[in-house]
């Protein structure tokens, strides 16, 4: 247990970490009133037995965690809109306190279960007593209708083991494109809004130079 403890130490200490700088970045949007692409963040380091379970699965040696499971410090960002995703992957591509090492789009690629959602893997340092370590940790960035769809789906693959019924199986895909078209529905109404938004600014603006 001492040796799980040690191990998982610096992935604690990164989550935790990066929970902070994160959820800051929402703040910052909130101080300058611009409309934030981060709605909320989470994160959570991954249980060891689902760790086990996972290594097993894909075959990866005990010894080769750090290098091969990507996603022992989980983070997820959540935001409104699909066109959200885009910005705070830009803003974690520019951040010089992590290293982007790998993305993977669940969106423009669902997956075969219907999931959606944009991945980043980063390299992140954590300054410990003995020094720098750098350890990798996923962060998934969704929107709201991806992420009910994704924690409901994970919900129910626990109590069917990873083999659904096909009735279940069947709903479950048509909820992924009842998720899909809402995100398109608010897509088109946000468009609208800023186009109206933008409408009415311009008219106050000529108003003012009358
Ligand atoms: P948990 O409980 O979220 O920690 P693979 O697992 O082979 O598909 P890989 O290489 O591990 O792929 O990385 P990937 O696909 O980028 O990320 C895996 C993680 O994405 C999963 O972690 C889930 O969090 C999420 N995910 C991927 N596919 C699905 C899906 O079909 N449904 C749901 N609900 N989530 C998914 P874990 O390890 O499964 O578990």
């Amino acid at each position: 247990m001492k040796q799980w403890d040690l191990f998982l130490a610096p992935y604690k200490q990164a989550v935790e970490e990066l929970k902070i700088k994160l959820k800051g970045m929402r703040g910052q949007f909130e101080l300058d009133s611009t409309h934030s692409p981060i709605e909320f963040v989470t994160g959570r380091v991954k249980p060891i037995a689902s760790i086990l379970d996972k290594a097993n699965q894909k075959g990866i040696p005990l010894e080769r965690l750090e290098e091969e499971m990507q996603d022992i410090a989980g983070m997820r960002m959540m935001c409104q809109f699909v066109d959200d995703i885009r910005i705070v992957v830009n803003l974690l591509r520019n951040r010089h306190d992590l290293e982007v090492v790998e993305e993977r789009d669940y969106i423009s690629h669902k997956k075969m279960s219907g999931y959606r959602s944009y991945h980043v893997v980063i390299r992140y340092p954590v300054q410990t007593i003995h020094g720098e370590k750098k350890i990798l940790a996923e962060i998934q960035i969704r929107t709201l209708a991806m992420n009910f769809w994704a924690t409901i789906e994970h919900t129910l693959s626990y109590k069917y083991e990873g083999i659904f019924p096909s009735d279940i199986q069947m709903r479950l895909q048509r909820a992924a494109e009842a998720a899909f078209r809402l995100d398109e529905e608010m897509s088109l109404i946000r468009g609208e809004i800023q186009e109206a938004q933008a409408f009415f600014t311009r008219k106050k603006e000529l108003k003012q130079e009358e």
